[in-house]
């Protein structure tokens, strides 16, 4: 997951940085040739000056005594003798201006340096080329490169660490395109926080298309919130998809919580009611509620997924989508929006897309906090979101 795009960003900067660096050399040569052999270089004298640091490092009531007792002494003359600081040689007759210059440009050179416009519009189209090429969609890729565009135009950029120093500001400007979708929903402090308030029971209704992961992740939350104490029961709201209630039961049976079931062709929001009374008879936390996969063209079907919430009035409705549906994904989630708000957003088979753009996407062009990350089969194999840990494995600081 995500080694496309981590790939493809880190080679982006790389071959930036280095015809960078090598540009940086040739100006460093450039600037070196430059200098008139009739000007005295400075090195000489500053290597016969002795180094002030004892006077600057002395406690405050020693240098006292030093300024007492020097004072009748012209220490300070002499010093002056000896020891000519930088700043002073600036200061001097003509011909050592071009001299300071030079030393002026090449700190300049060894700090930090400002790119140009240029060389913006070249690393910045390079960093948009591969994030199209990850499935990143048209839109974010826009964004994202307005975004570093603006903060290159101004950022400082530590010349002894280039790449480091892009890196930074690609991570920024990734941050803030997810930004748009907020920081996600972390379930386990939510349920910790109502747990707290006895705001129970907690109802989250998973919804999305065919096959996209909506049962094996009803079953990983149920195992995860019972790995942190947290309670639930299984709705088993799929009476649609031959087998679907016995795929339910075998996942709670195997993570060992209470499942709620009916016959196949049973009205789903039935069941999710008496998955509810259940919960709140029982004094259970979370009441997860499956329902059949199914596409927001299919007008039947939509109607009943609007009589669910209507009756269980879940707290989180989740649209569980698949990372290797690409572009369409976003497409998917605002129809299904459109119907019924969603309130977060579980990407599984990230395991299974070796890009990983999508994930950036789904969150700039849906605005919808993101929950979980699905990262294989089994039950632990499910991460929470947050934009640290996207940014992270698409392109770790350097
Ligand atoms: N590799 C991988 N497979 C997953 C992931 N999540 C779910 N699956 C697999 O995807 C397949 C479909 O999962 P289900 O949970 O049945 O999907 P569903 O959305 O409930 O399917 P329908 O009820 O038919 O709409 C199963 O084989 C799961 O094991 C994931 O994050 N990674
Ligand atoms: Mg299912």
């Amino acid at each position: 997951m995500f080694e496309g795009l981590r790939k493809k960003l880190s080679e982006a900067v790389k071959g930036f940085v280095k015809k960078e660096e090598k540009e940086l050399e040739e100006r460093k040569v450039e600037t070196i040739e430059a200098v008139p052999e009739t000007v005295p270089t400075p090195q000489p004298t500053i290597q016969k000056v002795a180094p002030p640091q004892p006077k600057i490092e002395a406690p405050k009531r020693i240098k006292e005594t030093i300024v007492e007792t020097t004072k009748p002494v012209p220490v300070a003359k002499e010093e002056k003798k000896v020891a000519p600081p930088a700043p002073k040689v600036e200061q001097k007759p003509e011909k050592i201006v071009n001299l300071s210059f030079t030393t002026k440009l090449k700190s300049i050179l060894t700090s930090t340096i400002t790119l140009k416009e240029g060389e913006i519009e070249d690393f910045v189209d390079k960093i948009n080329i591969s994030l199209l090429e990850s499935d990143v969609s048209y839109d974010t890729a826009d964004a994202f490169s307005e975004s570093l565009k603006a903060n290159l135009k101004t950022a400082k950029i530590d010349a002894k660490n280039i790449q480091g120093a892009l890196v930074g500001e690609v991570r920024k400007a990734l941050f803030e395109i997810l930004a748009k979708s907020g920081e996600g929903i972390q379930l386990y402090d939510l349920m910790g926080k109502r747990i707290a308030e006895h705001s129970l029971p907690v109802k989250i209704l998973f919804l999305g298309p065919n096959g996209t992961g909506k049962t094996t992740t009803m079953a990983k939350i149920a195992y995860n919130l019972k790995k942190r104490g947290i309670t639930s029961v299984l709705s088993a709201s799929d009476t649609f998809r031959a087998a679907a209630i016995e795929q339910t039961e075998h996942h709670a049976n195997k993570v060992g919580v209470p499942v709620i079931k009916s016959k196949y062709g049973a009205d789903p929001a039935s069941i999710a009611f008496d998955a509810v009374a259940y919960a709140k008879a029982h004094a259970i936390h979370t009441v997860l509620i499956d329902s059949a996969g199914r596409q927001e063209t299919n007008k039947n079907l939509i109607n009943e997924m609007q009589k669910m919430v209507r009756v269980a009035q879940p707290n989180l409705i989740v649209f569980v989508g698949e990372s290797t549906a690409g572009n369409q994904l976003s497409e998917q989630i605002k129809e299904f929006n459109k119907f019924m708000k969603i309130d977060g957003i579980i990407l599984t088979k990230l395991d299974c897309d070796a890009k990983g753009g999508n994930a950036i996407s789904i969150a700039y062009t849906t605005g919808i906090p993101i929950l979980f990350i699905g990262t294989g089969e089994s039950y632990e194999a499910l991460v929470q979101y947050t934009p640290q840990f996207i940014v992270d494995s698409i392109l770790p600081a350097s």
